[in-house]
């Protein structure tokens, strides 16, 4: 890191710190300038700084997040992807390139998700990226054994990557270079990494003894005109910690502007420290014995251990050079393009009395959009291999797909999705990974932190799957992005395709997580509204309002005069207000005997319920919950700003307007039954949830709603169970 920043990098590059750096993260963002003295002794405290590198959390903002390994990998390539689709589109953003790096823990790359990403074709090319493999050889628990270097080597210089070795220190090589180094190199080479890992905190005779242990004639030799003090800082002597090796590697990475590159920097973990390269020693303490004694070697004392350098020295002046530089500026608010409330249902193709699903509402309100000069400069939409059975065809047919070459186009128009590729494109198809769809949504939903430039990502993927790339999308929320992503289809409701792929649990996923609010809405003009306000607030600051969207949708036809309805009941702004709070009154009694709380594709069968039960004397009212997420965070704000300020809310929480206090509930969700359970008590109701509570198989609507008690009939039957 000190031949990084104080040698290489300038302020238009971008760089992932592995977790495990971060103190000296901190310490570098310290002696820059940026950094206030005060938190140097506050590293894991609460308001402190955070563990591992934090964008949202640490004062010294770092350009990507880690933490949770294997993520920080690779953010720094789909940052340079982000990127390259950025100035294809707008520009040049830097007047020198930038350069985006990773310094990669070498165990961090048994995490799959680095090699879903080495891999994919939409993250070729990127002669702009580098990583920096600390190589210690040493994970949490153990020594790496031996192959495992050569083996991750090997696999990048496979997927065309440009492969550095920064092994030995320029002493080592001279005495390879020198008489008997042949027969030197060749003893450390062939010794396991286990053995050499334990010669590291060795000094003196008992380092000769261990060392010298198998050698050969030759070896013995070139020792013998070694002396004991010479010996270990030789035997020692890693490429790692030779700063001018790092910078040789560094400009070689440079000089390959085809591809990606990575420097195997061999190090020892611990240099310098008792603990060196000990297998235990990422849990061992120093003691107070062993800190005075590094303090006292580095010319400190415990008046001047957390000094910087002194004004006027020449590592003052580096410093002060490198903060000029490096050290971070605040950012101006996002700009906010113009999207409008609502679409025209006439621009979405929506005709009276014609059913239609979520899913396709959503494919024909992208395409609209992508007539909206303004809007539609800035969207960009991603998907794993799904994107033609996400509806995505309307808008890829309209934009094009982004590929940073013009490509040929075999196939010519005329058909129904044309896949015309060119660095013009406005769709990033990936392969399968889903965690490269929230990797590059995190990259994309960034565009304005990291390269000047806030876009509108939009991406889709199968419901199920997106437990699959649920870190990433942990990730891409804690370090602040902002995107649309689409889970679609969802559910039973895709009934035939089977229980492998219908989703249960993402509703309740959706709803707890920060920086994202989920909405499940049955009807097209209700997703128009929130997903154009949803777009809106990808613009707007975390305390406007501003956060990501997650819609979870169907591709079951609905009919739509229910919802029609209910816009000449309420009239549409109002309607309009109420969806985007979470729900509505979509058929409403006054004074319910039962109130049947539902969203989604079985909304219709909720409605036949009320009106069985209407048709057996009992009044019901059917209220649709557009975004359950947004009813839940809004009560809960209630009842904390109660319990910790003992006041009311300024205004009551919109879900007592759908529901009567007392009145029972019946919860009807194709999702688990738990994610809305919780209703009943927010207005003291008993409550029955119907949902979907064991893995489905495959089957018609009606069979798979049937098993799980989601027919009309089957919710009368819970209705009557309410009501006691
Ligand atoms: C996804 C994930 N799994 C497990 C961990 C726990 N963990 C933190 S660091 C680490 C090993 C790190 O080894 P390496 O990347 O080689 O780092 P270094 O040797 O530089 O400390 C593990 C298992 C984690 N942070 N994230
Ligand atoms: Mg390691």
């Amino acid at each position: 890191m000190t031949s990084l920043w104080f040698g290489h990098l300038s302020g238009d590059d971008k760089v992932a710190v592995k977790p495990h750096a971060s103190p000296a993260y901190h310490a570098i963002k310290y002696l820059t300038g940026e950094l206030d003295r005060s938190y140097l002794t506050r590293l894991r405290s609460f308001g402190g700084l955070q563990a591992y590198p934090s964008r949202t959390k640490d004062p010294d903002v770092a350009d990507f997040s880690t933490g949770s390994v294997g993520l920080g990998v690779v953010a720094p390539l789909f940052a340079a992807a982000t990127r390259r689709y950025v100035e294809h589109h707008f520009g040049p953003r830097t007047q020198r390139p930038a350069r985006f790096i990773s310094l990669v823990g070498d165990a961090e790359l048994d995490e799959g998700n680095v090699w879903e990403a080495v891999a994919d074709p939409a993250l070729q090319g990127l002669g702009n990226v580098m990583w920096i493999v600390d190589t210690n050889r040493q994970s949490l628990d153990r020594v790496v054994p031996d192959q495992k270097v050569k083996k991750v080597q090997g696999f990048l210089r496979d997927a065309g990557w440009h492969v550095v070795e920064a092994k030995y220190g320029r002493n080592l090589q001279a005495a390879f270079a020198g008489e008997h180094g042949d027969a030197l190199k060749a003893h450390i080479e062939q010794m396991s990494n286990e053995r050499y890992q334990s010669l590291f905190a060795l000094r003196g005779p008992e380092l000769r003894e261990r060392f010298l242990g198998d050698a050969d004639a030759a070896v013995l030799r070139w020792a013998s005109d070694i002396d004991d003090d010479r010996l270990a800082p030789l035997v020692q002597n890693l490429g790692g910690h030779d700063l001018a090796v790092l910078l040789d590697a560094y400009r070689e990475c440079d000089a390959v502007t085809d591809r990606p590159s990575v420097v195997f920097a061999y190090t020892i973990k611990g240099w310098g420290l008792p603990i060196a390269g000990d297998p235990l020693n990422h849990a061992a303490l120093l003691s107070a014995e062993q800190i005075n004694d590094l303090r006292s070697r580095c010319g400190l004392d415990t008046t001047t251990e957390w000094d910087r350098f002194a004004p006027g020295t020449p590592e003052a002046a580096i410093c002060g050079e490198t903060g000029g530089e490096l050290n971070n500026v605040p950012r101006p608010p996002r700009p906010r393009p113009p999207i409008p409330v609502e679409l025209e249902p006439a621009e979405i193709g929506l005709v009276a009395g014609r059913a239609v699903s979520t899913q396709d509402a959503f494919g024909r309100i992208l395409a609209a959009l992508a007539s909206r000069k303004e809007i539609a400069e800035r969207l960009v939409t991603t998907s794993p291999d799904v994107s033609v059975s996400t509806n995505l065809g309307g808008w890829i047919n309209k934009v094009g797909v982004f590929s940073p070459d013009e490509q040929p186009d075999f196939l010519g128009d005329g058909r129904l999705l044309r896949w015309k590729q060119s660095p013009t494109g406005q769709h990033i198809e990936l392969g399968i990974s889903e965690m490269n769809l929230f990797l590059l949504l995190h990259a994309l939903g960034l565009g304005h932190e990291l390269h000047d430039t806030h876009l509108l990502p939009v991406g889709t993927v199968y419901d199920p799957f997106v437990c699959r790339g649920l870190d990433a999308l942990i990730y891409a929320l804690y370090n602040g992005a902002r995107f649309v992503v689409v889970g679609t289809p969802s559910g039973i409701t895709l009934a035939p395709e089977g229980g492998a792929h219908q989703s249960s649990i993402t509703s309740s996923i959706g709803t707890e997580l920060p920086g994202i609010s989920t909405c499940e809405p049955a009807y097209a003009r209700a997703l128009d509204w929130i997903l154009c306000d949803g777009l809106d607030r990808l613009s707007r600051d975390t305390d406007d309002g501003g956060e990501s969207l997650y819609l979870r949708l169907s591709t079951r036809p609905v009919d739509q005069a229910p919802f029609d309805a209910a816009v000449a009941a309420l009239g549409t702004d109002a309607l309009r207000a109420a969806v985007l709070r979470g729900g509505y009154r979509l058929l409403d009694h006054p004074t319910p005997d039962v109130v049947l709380a539902s969203c989604g594709p079985v909304v219709p069968e909720a409605l036949a319920a009320a009106e069985a039960l209407r048709s057996e004397g009992v009044a019901a009212r059917v209220v649709e919950l557009t975004s359950a997420d947004r009813l839940f965070h809004e009560w809960r704000a209630s009842l904390r700003n109660a319990a910790r300020h003992g006041e009311q809310a300024e205004r009551s929480p919109h879900i007592w307007s759908l529901l009567d206090p007392g009145v029972p509930i019946v919860s009807v969700h194709d999702a688990s039954s738990h994610s809305l359970a919780w209703i009943g008590s927010a207005v003291g109701s008993r409550m029955v949830p119907v949902g979907v509570d064991a893995f489905g198989q495959s089957g018609s609507i009606a069979e798979l709603y049937g098993a799980f008690d989601l027919l009309p009939d089957q919710i009368v039957n819970a209705a009557l169970v309410a009501l006691g």
